[in-house]
């Protein structure tokens, strides 16, 4: 029988949510990880699996099925390996873990369109909106959580879901000078975040190969294109991110080079 196979992008989010889960239920090296390379052209054997989408992570089953999208195959991993459960299995507390699942996606993408945003005049108008998301969670865990620090007793299904994307979030920090407020408005949030990023199942990447790798995304250009002017993405899997420089942080006055990046 063969082994499931991920195909998954180094530093993706939604790739890292599956690494997370199998973590946690002491699955990951059960499973085959195959890296794909986000900035060339996918290739034909991969395309053919997945009928012509790109987008990853896709798993491929033991027996040859693809399943596509990282919240379905959350759910296929959770359902093979039933030991160690992470989500909850009473209906209402699994209710309350979907509910918050399904901000996730109002809450990142405002974070990775201001990273994208190239106008300086609409930054204040995006801190704003990244603020409001922010305080919408927080308002979700004081009526659900209000204990704290994760949703229920342990790291479990939304914080798997969520994490991905609050160490991304380390690029608003670096690139758009972005830190969440010390306010009462966010004091729920920032101890959930903070008990999140701590957590040994979550230690896949770190703020140095986020900040590095998307210094391109802050010049605007997403999922391994390039930019005018360059050779290379800064998704490029080699060089190792290790051996390059912090990227120049002025993204708004400043078009660096490939040089400069080390690539
Ligand atoms: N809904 C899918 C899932 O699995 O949950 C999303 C997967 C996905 O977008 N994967 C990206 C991908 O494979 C890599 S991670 N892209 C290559 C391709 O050919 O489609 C997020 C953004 C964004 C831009 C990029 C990303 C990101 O907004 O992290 O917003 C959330 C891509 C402009």
């Amino acid at each position: 029988m063969n082994k499931p196979t991920i195909y998954h992008i180094p530093v993706c989010p939604f790739c890292q949510r599956l690494d997370i889960l199998l973590t946690l239920k002491g699955r990951y090296d059960e499973i085959a990880h195959q890296v794909i390379d986000i900035t060339q052209p996918r290739p034909d054997w991969l395309l053919q699996k997945t009928r012509g989408t790109t987008a990853l992570p896709v798993l491929e089953t033991a027996g040859g099925h693809i399943i596509k999208e990282s919240l379905v195959i959350l759910q296929y991993l959770e359902d093979i390996y039933p030991e160690r459960p992470v989500a909850q299995r009473d209906p209402y507390r699994h209710a309350v873990e979907n509910m918050l699942t399904r901000m996730d996606t109002s809450f990142f993408s405002p974070g990775f369109g201001w990273l994208m945003n190239q106008d300086p005049t609409r930054r204040e108008a995006l801190r704003e909106d990244m603020l409001n998301q922010y305080a919408q969670l927080n308002d979700f865990l004081l009526e659900h959580a209000p204990s704290g620090p994760f949703l229920f007793e342990e790291f479990g299904w939304a914080e798997a879901v969520f994490t991905p994307f609050f160490e991304r979030f380390w690029f608003l920090e670096y690139y758009e000078d972005f830190t969440l407020p010390d306010e009462a408005r966010y004091a729920r949030i920032r101890e959930w975040i903070d008990a999140c990023l701590s957590h040994p199942a979550v230690q896949q990447t770190s703020r140095e190969e986020v900040v590095k790798l998307y210094y391109d995304y802050s010049k605007g250009a997403g999922n391994g294109a390039l930019l005018p002017g360059r050779m290379k993405s800064s998704m490029s899997l080699t060089p190792d991110w290790r051996a390059r420089p912090w990227p120049p942080r002025n993204k708004y006055e400043h078009n660096a080079t490939d040089a400069e990046l080390g690539l």
